[in-house]
């Protein structure tokens, strides 16, 4: 007997598959579709376990759609531009390229040792100019319809290192490299107008029902859509000051004005006056601080006066403007109207500054006092101090606020997105070029289509992050202007790769296409994508941008639906010692190693068993170790007996009657619906122990030794029940297994077993078995289970059938889920 060794089966079967183009998938396949999309990764190196376990999940979920008669999509590529590329050149002196394609020929080895079933005939890289050409023309395209444009906009700059830094290398307020502080700079970047969309990309949060409502809420929070108002205040020269707010039930409480240092009249108001040179000295110095930072509750509120007033157009009041951090020109108008008793940062400001604190809401049946407030109340009440709203509940005051001020013409009810239009320029290298021309008699040129693609040359040296080595290189930018031919500028700036990963799911559906951006036919058929899965951390910006493109290139005629992704399946960390599994953090487990010493199936059912997919995994050696064994049982649970099992017809039916058999057949079918239902709703961990309890349910059954064909026949038809359901998770030895009691492996992947309902007991309860009145046994059945049934199976009882035979039955008496008393004579 062999023993299970899972290196020498795994190999085997996956080269079979490979030989055999198993996975592949063609749109001329029977049954319906399904596609089924899991996150490609970015090729930073060597896949960790958080790949291992999204592309499991995966894997169950695809196979397990074969098995049951989809015509199953199942790609996987390479989220293959980026940064990273370009620190490994610089610290190793390697390119860019090189160390992607070599990352990439690792990274794929690894997949395909775990035995994912993936189409790989439909491997994308979007570093492959057969790639990114595309992605220039759908720029050139959106440049075309207007949604995309240029526009100046800050960046994290480091004085010192003389480079744009990402956010991400911004560590607080710091240079990652140098420790400089980090300032912002002006510079003229392309932007995607995704706000655009900022409506409908919030409104169809609410027609996703295939989506976790935490991830819709994530969307929903950053889009951030916002009901208000924008209210006029005349300043003293008539002319109006406008300000966005949410709250015009605080009108009477507002005591001053706050504008943001870029808005026009924060300079225009104090020239020429004495406030002019402090006000300068306020905005040049905001200029440089980031804009979350300006944002955050901790930050210190600090401001200017600019010596104007406004008056409060529905009191009369007399109110000071004033300039303050806190106050983004993105938002709203960008100026507010303060009301310090009602809102956080009004308050803290107004004590920095001393400014009057009116209050006009009222907690409850308490009232504030100005004088003593340690905070402001931001919640709900009663007015107060509000003239004609006085004693009204606030809430229901706003509509008739708003009303009054429209009427009078002095406000207009406004929506206000917190979405910002997408910049996607990047002072980089490993990027697609942005495919537009600098002329200056002609100005800013797109490339014509039939100029692209826009090849990134890829025989230069990568020298430092931040400063694209195309800036320095004449032979890529010096180019002649497509319209008047004079000597032109080519863009050095490249796309973030964002956009990459914001259509590669289309690329999939037809990635051997190369005639045009993409095959209409073939998109149309695969998409939506069904089922996408991969980590909450792309909760909003991957996902975000998506939503945005498919619906651009819908509009271009590329993809016929809307959204693009069906259900998505956010799976959670993995974590080991109490944190997230990572190299920073030194708790790495390599899923090599793990191959190594247990195998794929293992590592692979480890994950999937180990918690429900959306939860964090805890990683446990034990757990790990106990998968192992566990595949050891079910390998010698089938091994041990196939002789025995030669040339027996396996059975479902509990054909011999007895209790054992009957019980056996019970828990098979139940077993069968159960893990059916458990992986439509994504428990794979519950799917995998009723497993586990029907590979010791027919160890049980073996103990009683039964030598009768029937009973062979049903043991045969519980094994291969056990190896069916195993196959999503653990392929490899499920079809060895298979193979090694003479089925077609071939048939495996392709039979997700029936189940009969007659075998099901949704809810068991213990009978006991009386003849003539003396208690004989008992038996376990479905609460109310047809009596003449529950006859059948009391008489089948071992220990009653010996004090039955050879006599004649009476009667039999039935109390429903209780009792049975056969009278003999
Ligand atoms: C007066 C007020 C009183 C406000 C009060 C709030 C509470 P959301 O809900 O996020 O849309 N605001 C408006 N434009 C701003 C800007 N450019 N920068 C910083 N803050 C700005 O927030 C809307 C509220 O944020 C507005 O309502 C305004 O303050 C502030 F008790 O107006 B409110
Ligand atoms: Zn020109």
């Amino acid at each position: 007997m062999r023993s299970y060794e899972p290196h020498i089966i795994e190999e085997k079967r996956q080269e079979i598959w490979e030989q055999n183009r198993l996975y592949r998938a063609t749109e001329s396949g029977g049954g319906e579709k399904y596609y089924l999309l899991e996150m490609f990764p970015y090729p930073s190196g060597r896949i960790h376990m958080g790949h291992v376990r999204n592309y499991s999940i995966g894997d169950v979920i695809a196979r397990y759609k074969r098995m049951r008669g989809f015509n199953v999509l199942h790609p996987m590529g390479w989220d293959a531009f980026g940064m990273p590329a370009e620190n490994a050149a610089i610290e190793r002196g390697v390119h860019p390229a090189t160390w992607t394609h070599e990352n990439i020929a690792y990274m794929r080895k690894q997949l395909k040792r775990l035995g994912f079933s993936y189409d790989w005939e439909r491997e994308i890289a979007t570093c492959d100019v057969a790639y990114y050409r595309w992605e220039q023309w759908m720029f050139l395209k959106m440049f075309e319809k207007g949604l995309v444009y240029r526009k100046s906009s800050p960046v994290n700059y480091c004085p010192k290192c003389q480079t744009v830094l990402a956010n991400e290398q911004v560590e607080g307020g710091a240079c990652w490299r140098c420790g400089e502080e980090v300032v912002q700079k002006e510079l003229t970047q392309w932007f995607f107008a995704i706000t655009k969309y900022a409506d409908e990309l919030y409104e169809y949060c609410d027609k996703l029902p295939g989506w976790p409502e935490r991830v819709l809420n994530m969307q929903k929070n950053w889009i951030g859509k916002s009901y208000g108002v924008e209210v006029d205040f005349p300043m003293e020269d008539g002319t109006p000051l406008t300000i966005f707010t949410t709250r015009p039930d605080t009108l009477y409480g507002v005591t001053f004005m706050v504008l943001s240092p870029e808005h026009p009249l924060s300079t225009r108001l104090p020239a020429g006056t004495e406030h002019e040179q402090a006000v300068r000295a306020f905005v040049e110095k905001t200029k440089t601080q980031d804009k979350s930072f300006r944002t955050e509750i901790a930050t210190q509120k600090e401001g200017v006066f600019t010596g104007k007033y406004v008056s409060n157009p529905l009191t009369g009041a007399r109110v000071p403007i004033y300039i303050g951090n806190f106050v983004l020109m993105e938002y709203g108008t960008g100026a507010i109207m303060a009301v310090p008793a009602h809102d956080q940062r009004d308050f803290e400001f107004a004590k920095e500054y001393g400014l009057p604190v009116i209050a006009t809401i009222m907690p409850g049946d308490d009232t504030l006092d100005p004088a003593t407030m340690e905070a402001a109340y931001e919640g709900d009440g009663k007015m107060a101090n509000s003239g004609p709203f006085n004693g009204k509940h606030n809430r229901e005051a706003i509509p008739h606020i708003i009303d009054y001020l429209e009427e009078k013409k002095i406000g207009r009810r406004t929506v206000n997105y917190r979405l910002r239009d997408w910049g996607i320029s990047r002072q980089r290298y490993w990027g697609a070029p942005i495919p537009i021309i600098y002329c200056d008699d002609c100005g800013t040129v797109p490339v014509p289509f039939e100029d692209l693609p826009v090849v990134l040359p890829l025989d230069l040296k990568v020298t430092a992050v931040g400063k694209s080595p195309l800036a320095e290189r004449p032979e890529f930018y010096k180019v002649e202007c497509p319209i008047c031919k004079k000597p032109a500028r080519r863009e050095t700036d490249t796309m973030d790769t964002f956009v990459e990963s914001s259509w590669y799911f289309l690329k999939y559906a037809c990635a051997d296409y190369d005639q045009g951006p993409l095959d209409r036919a073939r998109v149309n058929y695969w998409m939506p994508v069904d089922q996408y899965i991969g980590g909450v951390e792309h909760a909003v910006l991957h996902l975000l941008y998506s939503r945005f493109f498919n619906r651009v290139l819908n509009e271009l005629d590329l993809v016929a639906v809307r959204e693009p992704f069906e259900n998505l399946l956010t799976q959670g960390m993995v974590i080991k010692d109490g944190a997230k599994m990572s190299k920073s953090k030194g708790n790495v487990v390599d899923p090599d190693s793990m191959v190594k010493k247990y195998g794929a199936d293992t590592a692979r059912l480890f994950c999937l068993f180990a918690s429900p997919p959306e939860k964090d995994l805890d990683w446990s050696d034990k757990g790990v170790e106990g998968c192992f064994r566990f595949l050891q049982r079910v390998w010698r649970l089938v091994t041990e007996r196939l002789d025995d099992m030669e040339g027996t017809v396996s059975t479902l039916e509990p054909l011999a009657g007895d209790t054992d058999c009957v019980q056996l057949a019970y828990l098979i079918h139940k077993t069968v619906k159960k893990v059916t239902e458990d992986i439509d709703r994504f428990h794979l961990n519950t799917a995998i122990a009723r497993i586990m309890e029907l590979v010791n349910g027919v160890y049980k059954f073996i103990e009683k030794e039964k030598k009768d064909e029937d009973s062979k026949r049903l043991l045969r038809g519980a094994m291969e029940t056990v190896i069916v359901l195993l196959f999503p998770f653990v392929p490899h030895i499920a079809e060895e297994l298979w193979e090694m009691l003479g089925l077609d492996t071939l048939t495996i992947g392709e039979s997700w077993p029936s189940y009969n309902e007659k075998y099901i007991m949704e809810e068991r309860v213990l009978v006991v078995v009386q003849v003539n009145g003396k208690l004989r046994d008992r038996c376990e059945v479905e609460r109310d289970m047809d009596q003449e049934q529950l006859k059948d199976i009391a008489r089948s009882l071992d220990k009653v059938k010996k004090h039955v035979e050879g006599k004649t039955i009476v009667k039999t008496i039935v109390v429903p889920n209780k009792l049975v008393n056969i009278v003999v004579r």
